[in-house]
């Protein structure tokens, strides 16, 4: 049988440096990038992934966990399995005082067909025996599928379990950079697959977009300290250089989800800055918030209309107000 890599799946080979499962000797446990990845925090892209013919393998009986981060709440996909276990993951980066049962009326709203919902934080371990206790309980065919976004925080979840519940030696590569994980990666735990999946192909994601510094700038590692701004009549907004937004409303205020210390600034509305990016339109925002995938998401109460300029492709979507 194929050697696979322990960290992101991917079968070993020595033949091409520059390919993929690249490791000079079959004895080793980690590819040539999960390695550097590890070791110097080194990002190389990859086009890989593999994931429809990972969902044909799902049968309907298999438990899946949907991992959506916090962050985006992007639960796009939700509706193509049938034994759901929506899991929410990132907790430690909203605010504390944001009630949990909160965000899960938010999500019941939508009439998914769930199992359960379970706020969690691999980092704070939150919620975790909970999520385990759960997944023993709803498991019937010893199959547990974790699926979502690339970089939701499937594969860090799975190590949570592996490092709680067991006493393997395993550690999955985890990364803030898309397609990290290239294949299925199985882990036993008492007699139960913990199977890990390649994110689900997320061209929304403004990571696609943006080049390693950047990615790291953006991607919260602690609690977010929302920033509040009171508009009125019309201006301008920059986030860090990636979006621009114009608007237009008598008297509102915003609410800036993002990761602490990215410059928001106000700048005269003459001006071209970031122009040349993909304009989207938004009517009459109002108790609603604006998410940007994988950036950050705001909150506005009174009615606004704006304009976002952001580059070609990045989701940026509308939704009632979460908080
Ligand atoms: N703040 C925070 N970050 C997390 C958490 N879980 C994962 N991450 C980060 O999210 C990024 C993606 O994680 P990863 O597990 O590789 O995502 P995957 O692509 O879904 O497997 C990494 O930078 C992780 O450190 C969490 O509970 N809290
Ligand atoms: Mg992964």
């Amino acid at each position: 049988m194929n050697k696979k890599c322990s960290g992101c799946g991917i079968t070993l080979q020595t033949k091409y440096k520059d390919k993929d499962g690249y490791v000079d000797n079959l004895d080793k446990d980690l590819c040539y990038r999960c390695f550097r990845q590890k070791h110097y925090n080194e990002w190389n892209k990859t086009n890989i992934n593999n994931i429809e013919s990972i969902l044909d393998n799902i049968k309907d009986n298999d438990l899946v966990v949907y991992v959506s981060s916090l962050l985006n709440l992007n639960l796009e996909y939700i509706n193509n399995f049938k034994k759901v276990i929506l899991v929410l993951t990132k907790r430690d980066i909203l605010p504390k005082s944001i009630i949990d049962d909160k965000i899960k009326n938010y999500i019941k709203k939508n009439n998914y067909n769930l199992i359960d919902i379970i706020i969690v934080s691999s980092f704070n371990n939150y919620n975790i025996d909970n999520l385990y206790n759960n997944l023993i309980k709803h498991n019937k065919t010893n199959n547990i599928y974790f699926i979502g976004n690339t970089s939701s925080g499937k594969s860090t979840l799975i190590n949570k379990i592996i490092s709680n519940y067991t006493t393997l030696n395993k550690d999955i590569t985890t990364s803030m950079y898309p397609n990290t994980t290239l294949e299925i990666i199985n882990i036993k735990i008492n007699n139960i697959n913990f199977i890990d999946t390649p994110g689900l192909i997320n061209k929304g994601s403004i990571t696609n977009y943006i080049d390693s510094k950047v990615i790291k700038r953006i991607n919260p590692k602690k609690e977010i300290k929302p920033i509040t701004y009171q508009l009125s009549n019309t201006g301008t907004l920059l986030i860090d250089n990636l979006v621009r937004i114009d608007y237009t409303c008598n008297k509102t205020s915003m609410t800036v989800y993002i990761n602490n210390g990215i410059p928001i600034k106000k700048i005269n509305s003459n001006r071209n800055d970031l122009k040349e990016y993909n304009k989207k339109e938004f009517i009459n925002i109002k108790n609603e918030d604006i998410v940007i995938e994988d950036l950050c998401f705001i909150k506005f109460t009174n009615s606004i209309n704006l304009n976002i300029y952001t580059y070609n492709n990045v989701s940026v979507t509308r939704r009632d107000n979460l908080i």
